[in-house]
């Protein structure tokens, strides 16, 4: 079987500033990295040295027949103390969109991607309303030296996660697990969103601007709906609803949520396999989130992350395939899906998890920061290249 993507379907890759650039030591993961008695097992450290290294590795998603990269500019660079901005680090963002220009690379910048400047931690972080304030000043600057290079603009990735891991399950930064906060944050992470989409929408240049939320598969045995609905209406359905309106909606899923008839997870069914990040393989979740988002956010969708971590890259392969056939589908239906950006470029700091979870196309020995290409990135870039997918017949 073959499966045709629409003309100027957008094929893409993506890595987060905090994920792959090193060194980012003024910010609350850096801090929550090295607390004492850390969840983290290890430091992001160097990570991938892509601060110094992207033109090698734009060049290379280039030369591999990516058409756009996704990537997070860092807020604690270009603001490293409240009000003061660093000419220098917007300057290294705009060599960064400039080198995505001359590589056919469409530069899609995430303008928030889980990191906050140390300075702007105290209190409760989002849980504080003047968090979505500092964050649309952010943007403002930011976007002011960097708007008429920009080709696409997600406000703040995953504001679900944050609210939910940082402030409920406390595994993120500010490491609370308080509901009243994590309620809190969400509303504050909201109204950062929509301040940014202002600001960005009033900025020089003229690009799409969109919210990005982590989705997914959901399940629960009979006399659990209700449960689940409340659950997916806090994790999911407000920030669609907040996003009315907006250029895109940003989709991005990897697995499947199991919770009880009470609404408390029940981890993976036996008999699915269960991947490194502790969930299960499960590359049906896509096209559920993605018709999902269409039918509440009612605008068009991008898939701006996909993908999974393993060591078994013709398992990605695999994954990948039945992830877009999901996309194919979609598409079929006339649900208005736009491009698909697999996550990551190249294996990289997977916070909590540290360096374990291998997403990347491309391997990097972090030793030498030598990379490799991983059969599927020549595999996907082909797709993109073909804009077409054939499938194997299983
Ligand atoms: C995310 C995160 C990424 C993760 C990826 C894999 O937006 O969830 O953007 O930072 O690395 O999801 O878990």
């Amino acid at each position: 079987m073959t499966i045709s993507f629409p003309d100027g379907f957008v094929w893409g890759t993506a890595t987060a500033a905090h994920q792959v650039e090193g060194g980012n030591w003024n910010n609350d993961w850096w801090a929550w990295e090295h607390a004492p008695n850390t969840v983290c097992p290890e430091p992001s450290g160097d990570a991938v040295d892509h601060y110094w290294r992207y033109p090698q590795d734009i060049a290379t998603l280039g030369a591999l027949g990516f058409g756009a990269y996704r990537f997070s500019i860092e807020w604690s660079r270009i603001e490293p103390e409240e009000g003061e901005f660093s000419r220098a680090a917007l300057d290294h963002y705009r060599r960064m969109l400039g080198t995505c220009l001359e590589n056919g690379l469409l530069p899609v910048v995430t303008f928030h991607h889980f990191t906050t400047p140390r300075w702007a931690t105290t209190g409760d972080t989002w849980a504080d309303p003047v968090t979505a304030e500092r964050f649309a000043r952010f943007c403002e600057r930011a976007v002011d030296a960097l708007g008429d290079l920009i080709g696409m603009a997600n406000t703040i990735n995953e504001p679900n996660v944050v609210a939910l891991i940082g402030y409920m399950i406390g595994v993120f930064p500010p490491a609370k697990q308080n509901a009243d906060l994590y309620v809190r944050a969400s509303d504050v992470l909201i109204d950062g969103h929509k301040r940014a989409y202002e600001v960005l929408k009033a900025g020089p240049g003229d690009f799409p601007v969109g919210l990005t939320l982590s989705m997914g598969d959901w399940y629960t045995p009979p006399g659990g709906e209700e449960a689940l609905a409340g659950i997916r209406r806090q994790h999911e359905d407000i920030y669609l609803e907040a996003a009315r309106g907006n250029d895109f909606f940003g989709v991005q899923a990897y697995s499947r949520t199991r919770l009880d008839e009470r609404g408390l997870p029940m981890g993976p069914e036996a008999g699915v396999e269960v991947l490194d990040m502790g969930y299960e393989y499960w590359p049906q979740a896509l096209e559920v989130a993605i018709r999902h988002a269409a039918d509440v956010a009612q605008v068009p969708v991008y898939v701006t992350e996909n993908g999974i971590g393993t060591t078994d890259d013709d398992q990605r392969i695999r994954f990948v395939t039945s992830a877009l056939e999901g996309v194919g589908r979609c598409l079929d239906d006339g649900i208005d899906v736009r491009g698909y950006f697999y996550w990551s470029a190249l294996d990289n700091f997977e916070w909590a998890y540290g360096y374990k979870p291998q997403f990347g196309l491309i391997a990097v020995d972090r030793d030498t920061q030598l990379r490799r290409l991983k059969p599927s990135a020549q595999w996907l870039g082909g797709v993109a290249r073909a804009n077409r997918l054939e499938v194997p017949k299983s």
